[in-house]
């Protein structure tokens, strides 16, 4: 059965590939599984036939059959759990490569998304000058956590994973900051995972969606 997942009708990035479904997408791809898009507006995203899907109205969401599902780590992992190509054999280095999928959602993209929060819901408040460069100290221990433990290799632990899929989704976020950029093994680790044919496949996807929506009016 074709799995359908939901993304943005018109996405605030500007198909930039920021939005989690471009994780999703990404996951798809990568596994070769063929699937469908139902755009959504930010109106019926708050409306009781998508929050049936999506508790939080909220993007992406994930049907295939009997089972909906939301939250992007969540459906990866589904993705990567049910096809060949995103986790290993070897119980041991799948449960690792699981672990680096929940560190790119919990440890690692919480202080960036703090720093979306200030800059984009915040930015007016009195109290963000003084936020911001906490936030970035945050951020900057992290990357060097990361960098450290990344070190020379190509990808988190052995082969590419799901635990890298979900992480450089996470840093992605960071790259108009040019926070990156002090770290150069990560900066060539996100553009490793960017030059992969999957994941062209799928920012190509999410592109067209939002050059269609404009170009339409
Ligand atoms: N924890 C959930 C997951 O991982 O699936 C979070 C899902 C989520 O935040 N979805 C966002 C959404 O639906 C879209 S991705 N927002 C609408 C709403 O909450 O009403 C977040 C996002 C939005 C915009 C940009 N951007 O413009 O760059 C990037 C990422």
């Amino acid at each position: 059965m074709t799995p359908t997942i939901t993304a943005f009708e018109r996405s605030p990035d500007r198909g930039q590939g920021l939005a989690r479904d471009m994780r999703v997408r990404w996951a798809l791809e990568e596994v070769a599984q063929p699937y469908e898009v139902r755009l959504v507006s930010f109106k019926a995203m708050k409306e009781p036939a998508h929050k049936a899907l999506h508790p939080f109205g909220q993007i992406p969401t994930y049907e295939e059959g009997d089972l909906a599902l939301f939250e992007s780590g969540a459906i990866v992992l589904h993705i990567a759990q049910t096809r060949a190509g995103l986790l290993p054999e070897d119980a041991n280095a799948r449960a690792r490569a699981i672990a680096w999928m929940f560190a790119s959602l919990n440890t690692v993209e919480p202080p960036i998304l703090d720093l979306q929060t200030a800059r984009f819901q915040e930015g007016d408040e009195p109290w963000t000058p003084q936020r911001l460069p906490l936030i970035h100290a945050r951020i900057l221990q992290r990357l060097g956590e990361l960098s450290d433990r990344l070190g020379k290799a190509d990808w988190l632990d052995g082969a590419f994973s799901a635990g890298d899929l979900m992480m450089i989704g996470v840093l992605l976020r960071l790259k108009p900051s040019g926070m990156l950029a002090g770290y150069p093994n990560l900066a060539d680790y996100v553009a490793r995972g960017e030059a992969r044919p999957a994941y062209r496949r799928a920012f190509d996807a999410q592109l067209a969606v939002f050059t269609a929506a404009t170009t339409a009016g």
